[in-house]
């Protein structure tokens, strides 16, 4: 199958009117620990999903706050997150972002991330380069831990995660320049594509979270698996470590400190 790019950005832009009213981030329900949904992520949803497959009928529609399909792999499949950041949202700290990827024959074909406080719409098309605003993005070309500034995501649902999560994340603190913790997985991801960071890493995100920001990552050069370095499916959770690509395999040792694979 294949999606207009152009297309896909225009409907993103006019998401904008909804991410940016605070009157909508009013209504919260809490749909697990720290994990919420505003009426922000429901109308950014309920938007694109009608325009989408408006435009795409026969596509399959795997979003964050639409109901629940059987997803049949072979099929072309829309990766939604109406909102990544929604608790940035709620607390209007400008870290959110609209993130869409197109998954078709066992791949990301097509990724748009938007930014409507920033005004930074980042895509890419698989062997067509990642861009910034129609500009080519690259990662950095730090070549060691030491001299990287490492963004963590902290899992905040899952606090049982903490202790292992933590022992982890002091061991790249003490290795590494920093750290920084966004509070949005794409926007992680595509600031190691544009090279504001050097590499990222969370646990158990789903594929909402990542497939977009994964191929933008792998289009500007860098590379993304899970903890132990391995290929990861975009269909399923897991674990992400996210780098330029230099530091990759020395920064899958502090995934390897996990005492199991998840
Ligand atoms: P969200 O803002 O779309 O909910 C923050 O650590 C990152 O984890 C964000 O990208 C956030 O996405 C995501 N996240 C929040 N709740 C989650 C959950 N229950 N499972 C996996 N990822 C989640
Ligand atoms: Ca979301």
């Amino acid at each position: 199958m294949r999606t207009d790019t152009e297309l896909i950005k225009s409907l993103a832009y006019q998401t904008k009117d909804i991410t940016t009213d605070r009157a909508l981030v009013g209504t919260v329900s809490e749909k697990g620990r720290a994990d919420f949904v505003t009426s922000v992520d429901t109308g950014v949803q309920d938007f694109l999903e009608r325009e989408l497959l408006a435009r795409y009928p026969g596509t399959q529609l795997l979003g964050e706050e639409g109901r629940r399909h059987e997803i049949d792999p072979n099929g072309a499949i829309l990766i939604l997150d109406p909102i990544d950041g929604t608790t940035n949202l709620i607390y209007d700290y400008r870290m959110s972002a609209v993130s869409l990827a197109l998954y078709d024959g066992g791949e990301i074909v097509t990724s748009i991330v938007y930014n409507p406080f920033t005004e930074e719409m980042f895509t890419a098309e698989k062997s067509g380069g990642a861009y910034l605003n129609g500009v080519r993005i690259r990662v950095t070309t730090t070549k060691t831990v030491s001299e990287s500034l490492i963004a963590i995501g902290t899992s905040p649902y899952e606090k049982e995660r903490a202790d292992r999560n933590f022992e982890v994340f002091k061991n790249i603190y003490k290795a590494s320049l920093d750290i920084r913790r966004s509070g949005s997985a794409a926007l992680d991801l595509y600031y190691v594509a544009v090279g504001r960071i050097d590499g990222f890493m969370e646990q158990n995100l789903k594929p909402w979270d990542f497939a977009a920001g994964m191929l933008i990552l792998s289009e500007a050069g860098g590379v993304v698996t899970d903890y132990f370095g391995s290929a990861v499916n975009p269909l399923a959770n897991s674990d992400i470590l996210a780098s330029n690509g230099f530091i990759h395999a020395s920064s899958c040792g502090f995934g390897n400190s996990f005492a199991k694979k998840i």
